[in-house]
């Protein structure tokens, strides 16, 4: 099943290492074929190479749009070579084979992700280069297919056996049509996003491999991380500047952290969000980043071991020194000081991530869900309410630090998994309870929690008392905001619009809280 290379067409916008693979094909007595900047490349390099023009007989045209798209060279790409009936209308036609397809595509990723204008998006999108893939691809039962600038060493080494192996040449035809697939879904994305009403019905997936995993979220998993095109900074863009390479449950863990702590404008001051396992074991603000970090810490000091930290400004050296007091698994950051990077340079295993810039938490964008059988897809949660939008409904009015308690709490809810339940008191989480079947047993936890604090911390009263607390979704009965108010909390903040809204007003009335209501809900699964 090894065929020999003899004829070979090459058409490449990236044009690396193309001369090198073009004089190693002629050096092996192929004969080269190439459309115009390609061609010209190598000519310029001294390669004798004949022009796609030539072969079809028709110039290209059309501003390129019309170079390859001909029977002499689809033909060329198709014919089975063992089929009579092939191989008399290749002769008839005078059709010559062509064994190597090297093409890469118009670069339409890259076009959208700095933001050119429709038009010049539009003509790059690729259409000769695709229908060549696929067409060589079909064919890989004599046709190789190479389309991946990395896969150009690799066909030399098969080239020095004599020729392509069966094997080889499926695995490039797998590599071709997941190209052609990744590229047409980029396009198809790319308009869905410019006619936003039709996202996410008519959506196709698009992404490129970013990073090999050495296991999924369990070591007997295998796991591939794959990046969207997207340029939102975060851990699929960030540089890692040290530390061991990001596993599986790190980078889902870094990024709940970093879309938690981005929720806190840099310019209202320092914040910090620690996470495990997806929910945030504590958040704060503090007057400086070291502050913020020791109150998150405060929050629950046992979960934050093995965590990961994102801050929503520049990691600085008082911060990276306290950090560095327990075992952390990854940090992120916007920006980090020199002073920083040389105290984690000390600790070789701990990832450090510089993203250059927060996400805006209010962009539009798209969430995926595997379900069996098939996806869930839906607007990201991007809902973000401000003072003017809470609505009280209580006797008594919240305060201002009330106020901005309940805001903040309700900032943390939205990233923690349901039933959410947050305290929070001077700006720091000081109890969360998450992911609970009951929003009554995550009350529980939360003030449980809020008492392992005070025990751990050797506080003379619980740090929920004068709290504010926030609520995911309603309390269909007035049980778990009644379990609050034990716990000590003066101000709850929570989305309303249950059966028993009324019920639950007066508890609260009753109990002498102030609450508010979002009409806002931020169930998290
Ligand atoms: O505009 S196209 O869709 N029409 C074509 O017939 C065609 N054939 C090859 N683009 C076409 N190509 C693409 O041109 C290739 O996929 C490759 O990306 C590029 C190489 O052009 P050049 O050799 O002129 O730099």
């Amino acid at each position: 099943d090894i065929v020999p290379i003899r004829r070979a067409l090459l058409s490449v916008s990236d044009k690396t290492g193309l001369i090198d693979l073009a004089r190693a094909l002629h050096a092996a007595g192929v004969e080269l074929l190439s459309t115009g900047g390609s061609a010209g490349a190598l000519r310029e390099a001294g390669l004798p190479v004949r022009d796609v023009a030539e072969v079809t007989g028709f110039p290209e045209m059309m501003d390129g749009r019309v170079k390859t798209l001909h029977p002499m060279v689809h033909g060329g790409l198709l014919a089975l070579r063992d089929d009579a009936g092939h191989v008399a209308a290749m002769e008839e036609h005078g059709i010559a084979p062509i064994d190597l397809l090297v093409v890469n595509l118009y670069p339409f990723e890259a076009t959208v992700a700095r933001g050119a204008e429709y038009d010049t998006c539009i003509e790059n999108i690729d259409i000769g280069g695709p229908a060549m893939i696929r067409a060589a691809a079909k064919n890989h039962g004599f046709v190789t297919t190479v389309v991946d600038v990395e896969d150009y060493a690799p066909l030399l080494e098969e080239l020095a056996q004599g020729g392509t192996s069966l094997a080889f040449r499926k695995r490039m035809a797998l590599t071709a049509y997941a190209r052609t697939a990744a590229y047409d879904a980029a396009v198809s994305a790319w308009l869905a996003d410019a006619i936003a009403e039709e996202a996410p019905r008519r959506r196709a997936v698009a992404g490129t491999l970013a990073q090999t995993l050495r296991y999924g979220e369990n070591p007997h998993q295998s796991a591939a991380f794959y990046r969207d095109g997207s340029t939102r900074p975060g851990v699929s863009s960030a540089a890692q500047l040290q530390g061991k390479e990001l596993s599986y449950n790190n980078i889902n863990d870094t990024d709940a952290a970093f879309e938690l702590v981005a929720e806190f404008d840099p310019a209202e001051g320092p914040a910090v969000a620690i996470i495990k396992h997806a929910n945030p074991c504590g958040v704060a603000r503090g007057a400086s980043f070291e502050e913020a970090y020791q109150a998150a810490y405060d929050c629950d000091r046992t979960s934050a071991f093995g965590g990961i930290v994102a801050l929503n400004g520049a990691l600085d050296g008082a911060t990276a020194k306290r950090i560095t007091e327990i075992f952390t698994e990854v940090v992120i950051a916007p920006e980090v000081t020199d002073e920083a990077r040389e105290i984690f340079a000390a600790k070789k295993n701990l990832r450090l991530l510089v993203t250059g810039g927060l996400p805006d938490v209010t962009a539009p964008g798209r969430t995926w869900r595997q379900v069996s059988g098939g996806y869930l897809v839906q607007d990201r949660d991007n809902g973000r309410l401000s003072l003017p939008d809470l609505r009280v409904v209580t006797k008594r009015a919240p305060t201002e630090a009330e106020m901005a308690d309940m805001l903040f709490a309700w900032r943390v809810a939205k990233h923690v998994k349901s039933n959410a339940i947050v305290y929070v008191k001077g700006g720091a989480t000081v109890g969360v309870g998450a992911g609970q079947m009951s929003r009554v047993d995550s009350s529980r936890i939360a003030a449980r929690k809020a008492g392992d604090m005070a025990e751990a911390l050797g506080l003379s009263e619980l740090p929920t008392i004068g709290s504010a607390v926030a609520s995911d979704a309603f309390f269909p009965f007035a049980d778990g905001l009644l379990a609050a108010a034990e716990a000590g909390a003066t101000a709850v903040i929570q989305p309303g619009g249950s059966m028993r809204d009324a019920e639950v007003i007066a508890a609260a009335d009753e109990a002498g809280l102030a609450m508010v209501l979002t009409g806002m809900r931020h169930f998290r699964h």
